[in-house]
């Protein structure tokens, strides 16, 4: 009886090792490894970073091993600037925790700033009790609480590994943005579940084991379900992570490799690179890890990251190739602002603007009716409010873009506008 209930549980082990085993080949060559010199060159441009930012690249610099000494210095003096500077929301403390944790002794590592997973578990109960007080909602969003678990989880902070397993529940709404499923969020919960499981195997407690590798299950089948044509999981920009959420579940999964090509995505993802895709440092930050195999769950890998820059040109500054704009020229545009009625207006702008230009040109033209702001984010200018009326996080309001009526997948400082094109920000729902 014990026997024949063991023997196919071994196979199931085995085959799962196999599979995890052909997921991890996955990962840039070194003969290739000279496509990622825009991506390098970029990240390491550090001059403008925000300390969130600057947060990113230390993390990714680190796990893939591409800083030496100076440049390690360099980022870690901007985040401990930002630290002590403003506010910090959740997420943003946990990436700060995990860049500044990354590569030590996993034995010693969260003891490099003890005050550091202190105040991130105060923020983890903040967004706990918002949940419980304003129907689920969090104070931030769900990227930033499962990025919050998973530093807690990885640097031994203290948190409710079953209030967790309950709140990253697959069907949950935070993981939904105007009905779309976000791949980057989802990806984030796959990575902080994954380190739970783990954390909750090696301690053997097997409370909770089960709600979690099926959260894992259901929300990577909702990853898989994002795949495009060309390998592309979500868009360009949650890609990097929904091949992190997938290295790491591979044991969870055995289909994996029937509905997943990762070869086809990074051929896809390095195209996407040769054509200056990622020419924001947060961007290039966030895939460089998966390109060379690594995921966030590597931060605390018992041996410290390897150095190994010297494969890298990282001294040649090779900017990323920029659409040659012709200054001469000019096109037109038709911008709109929808509330409950749409305002219109057709501007002209020089050949090579992007959304930012139009909005300064239609604002120029009507005040009153295309007046706007921006906050400054790490991904860019982030648009706060137009006609005086502001997003707000609490109704979950934001102001959408859209060209051709579809929605954009980057921000209005990196969107090139082309002749004749629709455009439009909405009062929207997410
Ligand atoms: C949550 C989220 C949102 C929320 C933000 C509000 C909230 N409740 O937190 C909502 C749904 C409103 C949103 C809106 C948009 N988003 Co968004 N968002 C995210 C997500 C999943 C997590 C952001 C986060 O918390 N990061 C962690 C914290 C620690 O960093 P942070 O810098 O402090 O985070 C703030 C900024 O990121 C800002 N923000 C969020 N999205 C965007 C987008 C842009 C262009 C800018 C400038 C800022 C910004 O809001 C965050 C919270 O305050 C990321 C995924 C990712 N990979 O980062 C996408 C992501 C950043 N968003 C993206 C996009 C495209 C948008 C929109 C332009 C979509 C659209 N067509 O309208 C709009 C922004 C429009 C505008 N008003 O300017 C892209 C950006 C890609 C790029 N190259 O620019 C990402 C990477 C998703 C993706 N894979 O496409 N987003
Ligand atoms: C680095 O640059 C040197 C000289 O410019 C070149 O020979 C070498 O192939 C480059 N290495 C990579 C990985 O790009
Ligand atoms: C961490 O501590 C454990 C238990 O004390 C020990 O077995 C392990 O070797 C240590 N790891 C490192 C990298 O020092
Ligand atoms: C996976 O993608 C690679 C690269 O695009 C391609 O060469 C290969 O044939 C694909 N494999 C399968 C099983 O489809
Ligand atoms: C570290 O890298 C930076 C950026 O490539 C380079 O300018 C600097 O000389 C390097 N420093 C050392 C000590 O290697
Ligand atoms: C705008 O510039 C691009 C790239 O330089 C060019 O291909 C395009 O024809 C130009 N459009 C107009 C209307 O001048
Ligand atoms: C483009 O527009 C600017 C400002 O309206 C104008 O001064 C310039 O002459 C225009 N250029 C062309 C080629 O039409
Ligand atoms: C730049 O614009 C001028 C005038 O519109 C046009 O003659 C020329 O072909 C354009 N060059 C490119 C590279 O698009
Ligand atoms: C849009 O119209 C609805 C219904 O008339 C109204 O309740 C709402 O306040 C309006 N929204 C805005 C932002 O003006
Ligand atoms: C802006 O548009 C409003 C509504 O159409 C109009 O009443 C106002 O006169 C316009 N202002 C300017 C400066 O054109």
């Amino acid at each position: 009886m014990k026997l024949s209930h063991h023997l196919p549980f071994r196979g199931l082990l085995l085959f799962s090792l196999i599979s995890s085993q052909l997921c991890k080949i996955c990962e840039i060559s070194k003969e290739k490894y000279f496509h990622l010199n825009p991506l390098v060159s970029t990240i390491i441009d550090f001059k403008y970073t925000s300390g969130i930012q600057a947060a990113n690249i230390l993390l990714s610099l680190r796990l893939t091993g591409i800083n030496n000494q100076s440049l390690d210095q360099q980022f870690i003096q901007q985040i401990n600037v930002a630290r002590k500077g403003s506010y910090l929301t959740s997420g943003q403390l946990a990436l700060m925790t995990l860049a500044l944790g990354a590569c030590k002794n996993p034995n010693t590592s969260y003891r490099f700033d003890p005050h550091l997973i202190d105040q991130l578990e105060k923020k983890f109960q903040a967004e706990i009790e918002n949940m419980e007080a304003h129907e689920g909602s969090p104070l931030t969003n769900y990227y930033q609480f499962s990025t919050t678990v998973l530093t807690l989880c990885l640097f031994n902070g203290k948190y409710s590994i079953t209030k967790v397993s309950q709140l990253l529940m697959p069907n949950n709404k935070n993981y939904y943005f105007g009905g779309q499923f976000s791949v980057d969020t989802g990806a984030m919960a796959v990575l902080a579940l994954s380190c739970m499981k783990k954390s909750i195997v090696n301690q053997n407690i097997q409370t909770d084991v089960e709600v979690i590798v099926n959260n894992i299950q259901q929300l990577v089948k909702k990853i898989l379900a994002e795949k495009k044509e060309n390998g592309l999981i979500g868009n360009i920009f949650s890609t990097g992570e929904a091949m992190q959420a997938l290295f790491v579940s591979s044991s969870d999964d055995n289909e994996h490799e029937n509905v997943w090509n990762c070869s086809q995505t990074l051929d896809t993802v390095l195209k996407e690179v040769s054509q200056g895709t990622f020419s924001l440092p947060i961007a290039a930050a966030q895939v460089l890890p998966a390109l060379l195999g690594k995921t966030y769950l590597d931060v605390n890998k018992d041996s410290s990251c390897i150095y190994n820059s010297d494969k890298f040109n990282i001294s040649v500054h090779q900017p990323i190739s920029v659409m040659p704009t012709n200054g001469s020229s000019n096109i037109t545009v038709h911008y709109s602002v929808k509330i409950n009625e749409t305002y219109s207006i057709t501007v002209t702008v020089k050949n090579g603007s992007v959304f930012l230009d139009v909005m300064e040109e239609a604002q120029k033209q009507n005040e009153t009716l295309f007046g706007f702001t921006v906050a400054e984010s790490s991904w860019g200018p982030y648009v706060t409010s137009v006609q005086g009326l502001e997003a707000n996080n609490n109704d979950r309001s934001y102001w959408q873009l859209l060209s051709e009526d579809k929605p954009l997948s980057q921000g209005v400082g990196s969107y090139l506008v082309h002749d004749g094109e629709h455009l439009e920000v909405r009062w929207s729902k997410y």
